[in-house]
């Protein structure tokens, strides 16, 4: 029997992308639906029935929540393809010690007070600063390497780089400038770009871009 997988997703998501990465490495085949987030599918809430939350994997009928947990599941069912972790014990932990990180880190939820909300000017700077600083920690366990894990592209990586699609609009409504302050993690972001499985993956940042600037609209801020 084919596996049937199938994908929950809403287009702009960083934690979507992570997953529609993982299985453009692997080349699977997989059903795309688009959730409205404002009016949830029946088939979410019953396949995340705690967060109620995309991305949810469907695997022959078997939800898997989570995006960190999703590429994990990816990766050890298809294993004979692209590994996305590292065998090694240790050089595992590290990776998942990285992808912890940039979740507990809620960049997400630092970009999204920088771009939804109107803050005062030092709570404005605080986030920023926060959020630039929590990058160069990031680019800091890069170093001087091709991707997180070293030669190879994976999960950090993965982790990482649906970012990107958003980065051009949290520099616009936070006041920063990453090429200036981030320059190798920026270097290390068109090298993931270059790979067809995170290009076709993740959202063109200027969509993003337009996507946040009706989201202030409809918030009375622009
Ligand atoms: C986060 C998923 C999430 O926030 C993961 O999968 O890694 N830790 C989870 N999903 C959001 C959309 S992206 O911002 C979501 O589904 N929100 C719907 C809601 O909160 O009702």
């Amino acid at each position: 029997m084919d596996d049937e997988v199938i994908l929950l997703d809403f287009w702009p998501s960083m934690f979507g992308m992570r997953v529609r990465i993982a299985l453009a490495e692997k080349e699977i085949k997989y059903e795309y639906r688009e959730e409205d987030l404002r009016n949830k599918s029946e088939l979410l809430l019953k396949m995340n029935p705690v967060h109620q939350k995309i991305p949810v994997l469907i695997h022959n009928g078997k939800p898997v929540c989570e995006s960190t947990i999703a590429v994990e599941y990816i990766d050890e069912v298809w294993k004979d393809k692209a590994p996305l972790l590292p065998s090694d014990p240790y050089e595992k932990s590290q990776a998942k010690f990285w992808a912890d990180y940039i979740d507990q880190h809620k960049i997400n939820m630092l970009g999204y007070q920088l771009w939804s909300t109107k803050l005062g000017e030092d709570e404005h700077e605080a986030i920023s600063k926060k959020l630039v600083e929590c990058l160069k920690v990031l680019e800091g366990a890069l170093g001087n390497k091709p991707y997180f894990g070293g030669e190879s592209f994976g999960f950090v990586d993965i982790a990482l780089i649906t970012y990107n699609s958003w980065f051009y609009s949290y520099e616009t409504f936070g006041g920063f400038n990453l090429k200036e302050e981030c320059p190798k993690l920026i270097t290390w972001a068109k090298r993931c770009m270059e790979k067809e499985s995170v290009s076709k993956s993740i959202t063109d940042p200027n969509k993003i871009y337009e996507f946040v600037k009706s989201a202030r609209k409809l918030r009375g801020i622009e």
